[in-house]
């Protein structure tokens, strides 16, 4: 595919014309963006589209949808889009701390979710991803991530209102509102997909539904099985014999975007959710949006299309929001997602997966090697550090990277697998297998922090490897963000065996309801929460002390014992305009016992160094002691 931009576009005239014929309607502000981003989002809508003509009547619909959601958008709204626009970088501040939740889990009720603003904000939050709270059927509905409206919330959690004041108070609070934005599916009972199921003039093609088999046996010949525990293949039957394409669950029917229609009635939804307050979208399932038989129909180049297309309407109605890519994939793919015209932030599952792998073969060599080879991002944008989220760890590491070490990516996946869920002799983890496919030996690992990390199962090194693999989401670059609960060393919930709607699906076993007892004695260092919470929480505050923790930019630091980690963080561009010469060195130590570092190793430094976790100064021709799972944040010029 060419990269037409629109300045040089042969039609480029009619985008022209048009955004003169429009802007005597638009406000100043709007007018200003309109001609920034118009070109942009009409030159991608040709290559996305062609010259359909249906493509131009959406294009047409999409730009004033845009322009009536900047008309209707809150004034707070509007002034919190300014004052983002002062520091476009704010979301790569050493400040900036993520939380996430289960409304319904954590506090009751989006009402119920205020009293815990003033805990939030005790942690530090600047950032709350709230689970799925959109209606969805009853019973399994994938945790919510089968939406059955955009528009309205699950009446168990309250109301869209209810939803725009927590926004509110959230972001009085200091702390943006971040929901998913579940785009590649609907819920089978979401309108539109009732409407096509009948046959309703305007939505037949808004799925991707086939008479018989022909079709789906094509594509499936290079399709990959996502949820093989539910069903064989990308597609499930409906009662009346044809097949529709179903990525995940039987009940998430994958939309077609390659109908414009389609395009232009998520837009109105984004939109809408744009001005409730929501300040990031979490672009659920990126990689699946594009469909092209003959290929595995993941991260297609028309998939980076749409969401530019999408981020480009955003910018124009709603500037300060920010897309968060949720690509949970092959490193490669995964980096392409990541840019300031497409997702800003994104979750970074390598780092995720290989502090786990790192803890386990107590070898930090392949993470070590991750973050010196893909840890870099493009300017103005940022990862999100997580060390698990409410799904699986999926062991994405590349291939070829772990065959440099030495290492078959296969076997390794399936000892990994095999370690954490407790079937390796001598394993310290807690884990239940998630999507085992017996036919290609696929499989992912469900558990909490605490469970995976050796606290459930009472090991030695349980309590430090959760603070060790904390301390590495909070110090290698991007946003720390803490799956609430797990900074209280909440274990595995296996009671979801139980639950009708999650008894088929193990990642409920990481989705414990906020233990209230563990919160309750989480000053008491007596206590397993109490010693974690404490440790976790000392570590935030330094980081938040840290500007050089600020920003993306690592630099490898080679120490010749396996199970250590180092890297150093030079800071962004605020550290050195300050005329700062100095680094943070973090050291880590992966493995189950000390290490002593040398002085040789460390006679690049001054010999002074400021210990940032433990305080007071460090004499590096000493050499470092880390102790077994230590970690060191160290000041050094
Ligand atoms: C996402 O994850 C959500 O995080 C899951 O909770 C949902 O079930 C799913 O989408 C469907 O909406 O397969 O196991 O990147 O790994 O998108 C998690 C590819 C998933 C997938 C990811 C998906």
């Amino acid at each position: 595919m060419t990269a037409l931009s629109a300045d040089h576009h042969p039609d480029q005239q009619f985008a022209r014309q048009w955004a003169e014929a429009r802007s005597g309607a638009f406000d100043a502000a709007f007018a200003r963006r309109f001609e920034e981003h118009f070109p942009v989002l009409h030159g991608l809508f040709r290559r996305i589209y062609g010259e359909r003509a249906d493509g131009r009547e959406a294009l047409a619909e999409v730009v004033d949808l845009a322009a009536q959601s900047w008309q209707d958008r809150p004034a707070p709204l509007k002034r919190h889009d300014e004052h983002r626009a002062e520091r476009p970088d704010w979301f790569e501040s050493a400040q900036m701390l993520g939380g996430v939740c289960y409304v319904d889990r954590y506090a009751g009720s989006l009402a119920a979710l205020h009293e815990h603003i003033g805990y939030f904000q005790e942690l530090g939050l600047t950032y709350l991803h709230l689970m799925p709270l959109f209606r969805s059927p009853e019973g399994n509905n994938d945790g919510g991530y089968a939406v059955s409206s955009y528009r309205e919330v699950d009446p168990q959690l309250g109301t869209m209102a209810e939803l725009a004041d927590l926004a509110a108070a959230l972001r009085e609070a200091g702390i943006s509102l971040v929901v998913d934005f579940i785009f590649n599916h609907t819920s089978s009972e979401h309108e539109w997909a009732q409407k096509a199921v009948a046959g309703e003039p305007g939505y037949e093609d808004f799925y991707l539904i086939f008479e018989d088999r022909t079709l789906p046996d094509a594509y499936e010949r290079t399709t990959r099985e996502i949820f093989p525990d539910d069903h064989p293949g990308s597609f499930v039957q409906l009662p009346d014999g044809r097949w529709i394409w179903s990525t995940f669950y039987h009940f998430q029917w994958d939309l077609n975007y390659a109908n414009p229609a389609v395009f232009r009635a998520m837009a109105g939804e984004m939109l809408f959710l744009a001005n409730q307050g929501v300040e990031v979208l979490r672009m659920d399932a990126v990689a699946f949006i594009w469909k092209r038989l003959g290929t595995a129909c993941e991260s297609l180049p028309e998939a980076h299309l749409l969401l530019q297309a999408f981020n480009e309407v955003l910018r124009m109605a709603a500037p300060s929001l920010l897309f968060k890519s949720e690509a949970i994939v092959h490193p490669d793919e995964v980096i392409q997602y990541i840019s300031p015209g497409e997702c800003q932030i994104s979750y970074n599952p390598l780092q995720m997966a290989l502090t786990w792998e790192a803890l386990a073969t107590r070898d930090a060599s392949l993470l070590q090697q991750a973050l010196e080879r893909r840890h870099a991002l493009p300017a103005g944008t940022a990862w999100v550090n997580y060390v698990r989220s409410h799904d699986d760890i999926g062991w994405t590491f590349a291939d070829e990277d772990a065959a440099e070490l030495g290492i078959d990516g296969f076997a390794h996946r399936r000892f990994l697998n095999d370690f954490y869920v407790g079937r390796h002799p001598g394993s310290f983890a807690r884990g239940a297998a998630f999507q085992e496919n017996p036919r290609t030996g696929d499989a992912r690992v469900a558990g909490t922090t605490a469970s995976l990390a050796g606290i459930e199962k009472a090991d030695a090194g349980g309590e430090d490897r959760v603070v060790l693999a904390h301390a590495l989401a909070m110090s290698t670059g991007g946003m720390p963000l803490l799956y609430l609960g797990d900074e209280v060393a909440q274990l595995n919930d296996y009671y979801y065996r139980n639950r009708p709607g999650e008894a088929g699906d193990s990642r409920w076993v990481n989705r414990p309801h906020r233990p209230a007892e563990s919160y309750q004695v989480r000053r008491d260092e007596r206590t397993v929460a109490g010693r974690v919470f404490t440790r976790l929480t000392h570590l935030l505050q330094v980081r938040r002390e840290t500007p050089e923790f600020a920003g993306n930019e690592l630099i490898g630091f080679h120490e010749p014992h396996r199970s250590v980690l180092g890297f150093q963080r030079p800071g962004g561009a605020g550290v050195q305009a300050r005329g700062g010469v100095t680094r943070v060195l973090v050291l880590a130590n992966v493995g189950d016992d000390p290490v002593h570092v040398d002085a040789v190793t460390l006679s690049g430094f001054e010999v002074l160094a400021e210990d940032l976790i433990g305080g007071g100064t460090r004499d590096l021709r000493e050499g470092l002691e880390l102790p077994a799972h230590g970690i060191r944040w160290l000041r050094v010029s």
